[in-house]
């Protein structure tokens, strides 16, 4: 299979040049081939083989795997144990390029299955699992080998770029052994099965799974190695114990994925290509020329001077740059569950009716969008289309929350319900924020445009409609005392308070625990280039607030940063001393409890934070000057895991910490290990 891509990826190099305003010349005219990779596709669904449960750590045969055809994702497998199988190679993709108006080749790290689309390795299967299953993965490293990759003491600077492992993030279960462990290391030429036993009592939703070598996880996740995990259940509620929101949800689903695919490709001398300006100075976007090869080549494609927006390039979609979004229906709702499985920067997605005389967004080139958007989607006086957030990071809101935009840190899950009113055309927007890592203004870009055919005749509240439906799915479905339940939550403010698997943290349940303190710090007075700089010791966390003299502390595998004890209850204060950083915990989630910034709440008032408050999440934005609380219960798991910032080049540079969850001594700390 990669051959094939290989030698698909080198027919797509040949092609005219495309001559652009500014004098520069770059790029491929458009291969007719390639036109249904402008259309947007959900992931392929991960193929499931029979467990073989008498070869622990041996892979089931990909070919195998190949020969079956794919399982809807809507149904979950119901056997006990199920087996996935993804292989890990280099392949050679096409990614559309706005700039020019056709396909650059490049070669990326990529995860493989049976079923996925050979046109498209950036598609990540999806995977689906169920409560009370276990689940192997088997994973099959066909990287080359690294050269010289050993670091000694230095691994905070990025290395073995070839070596991976993997994490399921969000789920709730053991960080230790082969469960999701991220503190190993898969050698090129070597497999490796996970065996994740999924508790019976883990929340449906919507979680992802990508690489987390210390060293490698932003250029392999730059790559668009990272792929949707879904729980899938249908667990009606009952007086004493949650359900599954699926239950009332019975809509069209889609994944989006949203990828930042930060390619470059380089000149004789070792220098990323740019475009320049007409005194030569090099200026966005970075570019290819006719038969080069982008790739993700070291660190130094991540900054300081190489932002996102310097590199000019676009999120990805499902493995796609501005595709048309097809097969919608006017009037009808569909439950989106996006995904940001991007590096750095921030996506707010919005979705603004297309004016006709817009014409084709294909043929708008990346230099014109901006306008083209300002008069035909985003104009002056058009608002942007409602969605209906249900769930954070995979785990119910405690109540439908009606938004015009989706904003997504990388980690970040929303699951909205979409509408359409009328068939036609709608923009998808990256819109305007001025929040990324820097606090800089980000330009609005195009996502992809959405076509929407007839269907329905547009209902005159679409709000009312959503709740008619949900009302309408619980009565189908539940009786007694808790559709009286249910019934009354949505009626009320469409609360989904039986649908939601964590309770509030009570003042309470945290007597007698110790409060925790974290800050994110880039110590730049240790750095010679500042942001992204390769001083080992610039990316730092610290457990107490930094003052002058005492900085953070850089990741250090040999180190236990927290002791964490098994059943308690924490308030932790989360701060970040220079730049914007998601923090990210694995197994448990924690609750968003306040946010401060200059000793003044803002939570209703900072867009980052709207409708965050009281909600569970496992990826939370700290922003510089910035004091979050959150409190976590300690539950069922114990062992070695880490926090992080979730802007992966930082975390491969230090901005990470290993925490233990250990059992307590009965005297108020955690039980020592010796004897
Ligand atoms: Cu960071």
């Amino acid at each position: 299979m990669i051959d094939h891509l290989r030698v698909r990826g080198a027919a797509l190099a040949c092609g005219g040049v495309l001559a652009m305003a500014g004098g520069a010349a770059f790029g491929q005219t458009t291969p007719a081939s390639t036109d249904r990779l402008r259309t947007f596709e959900n992931p392929p669904v991960a193929t499931v083989a029979d467990a073989q449960p008498s070869q622990p750590n041996a892979a089931p045969s990909v070919k195998a795997l190949r020969d079956q055809g794919p399982l809807p994702v809507a149904k979950p497998d119901p056997r006990e144990t199920i087996a996935y199988s993804l292989t890990i190679g280099m392949a050679t993709a096409p990614i559309y390029n706005p700039w020019t108006r056709s396909y650059d080749n490049v070669a990326l790290r990529s995860y493989f299955q049976g079923g996925a689309d050979a046109a498209a390795p950036l598609h990540a299967p999806t995977v689906t699992m169920r409560p009370g299953q276990t689940v192997r993965m088997s994973l099959d490293n066909q990287l080359p080998p690294d050269i010289d990759c050993d670091q000694g003491q230095w691994w905070n600077v990025p290395h073995c770029f070839n070596r991976t492992n993997l994490h399921s993030h969000g789920l709730w279960v053991s960080p230790t052994g082969n469960s999701d462990n991220v503190l190993i290391s898969i050698a090129p030429q070597t497999k490796f099965t996970y065996e994740y036993n999924v508790p019976d009592d883990h929340p449906a939703g919507t979680f992802w799974y990508h690489p987390h070598k210390h060293g490698s996880t932003a250029i392999q996740v730059s790559s668009g190695m990272g792929g949707a995990l879904i729980i899938k259940a249908q667990r009606k509620p009952t007086p004493t114990t949650p359900g599954d929101l699926d239950i009332l949800l019975p809509f069209t689903e889609r994944v989006l994925l949203f990828q930042q695919v930060q390619y470059a490709c380089f000149d004789k001398d070792g220098n990323i290509q740019t475009a320049h300006d007409k005194k030569g100075k090099a200026i966005a976007p970075w570019t290819c020329d006719p038969g080069q090869v982008g790739e993700l080549r070291d660190y130094r494609q991540f900054g300081p001077g190489n932002q996102w927006a310097t590199s000019g390039r676009f999120t990805l979609i499902n493995g796609r740059v501005q595709p048309e979004i097809t097969g919608l229906k006017a009037g009808r709702f569909e439950r989106w569950r996006m995904i940001h499985a991007g590096v750095r920067e921030t996506v707010n997605v919005r979705v603004y009716p297309l004016n006709p005389k817009g014409g084709d967004f294909r043929d708008v080139p990346a230099a014109e969008q901006a306008a083209w958007m300002a008069r035909y989607c985003a104009a002056p006086g058009v608002d942007a289309l409602p969605t209906w957030e249900v769930a954070l990071d995979g785990l119910t809101r405690s109540e439908v929350r009606t938004s015009d935009a989706s904003r997504l840190q990388p980690g970040y899950r929303i699951d909205a319900v979409t509408y359409f009113p009328k068939a036609g055309q709608y923009c998808l927007i990256d819109d305007k924020s001025t929040q990324g890592l820097l606090a800089q203004a980000e330009d609005r870009r195009l996502l992809g445009v959405a076509t929407v055919d007839p269907g329905d005749p547009p209902a005159p509240d679409p709000a009312a409609a959503l709740r008619t439906r949900m009302l309408a799915a619980a009565a189908s479905q539940l009786t007694g005392e808790v559709l009286a339940r249910v019934t009354g939550d949505l009626n009320d403010g469409m609360k989904l308070g039986a649908f939601v698997w964590h309770a509030p943290v009570a003042d309470s349940e945290l007597v007698g625990s110790q409060p925790q303190f974290l800050a994110f710090n880039i110590d730049i007075k240790n750095s010679p280039t500042g942001e992204g700089g390769i001083a080992p010791d610039t990316f730092q966390v610290a457990n107490a607030p930094i003052v002058p003299g005492r900085p953070g502390l850089p990741y250090s595998p040999d180190r236990i940063d927290r002791l964490l004890p098994l059943g308690g209850v924490q308030e932790w204060t989360l701060t970040s001393d220079l730049a914007n950083h998601p923090f990210h915990i694995h197994v448990n989630p924690f609750q968003v409890v306040s946010v401060r910034a200059g000793g003044v709440d803002v939570s209703a008032t900072d867009p980052d934070y709207a409708g965050l408050l009281g909600q569970w999440k496992d990826t939370l934005f700290v922003k510089a000057g910035y004091e979050i609380k959150v409190r976590t219960r300690y539950e069922r798991y114990i062992g070695d895991f880490v926090l992080h910032c979730h802007i992966l080049d930082h975390e491969d540079q230090g901005m990470m910490q290993n925490v233990r969850v250990w059992i307590p001594d009965g005297q108020g700390g955690v039980a020592s290990a010796h004897h």
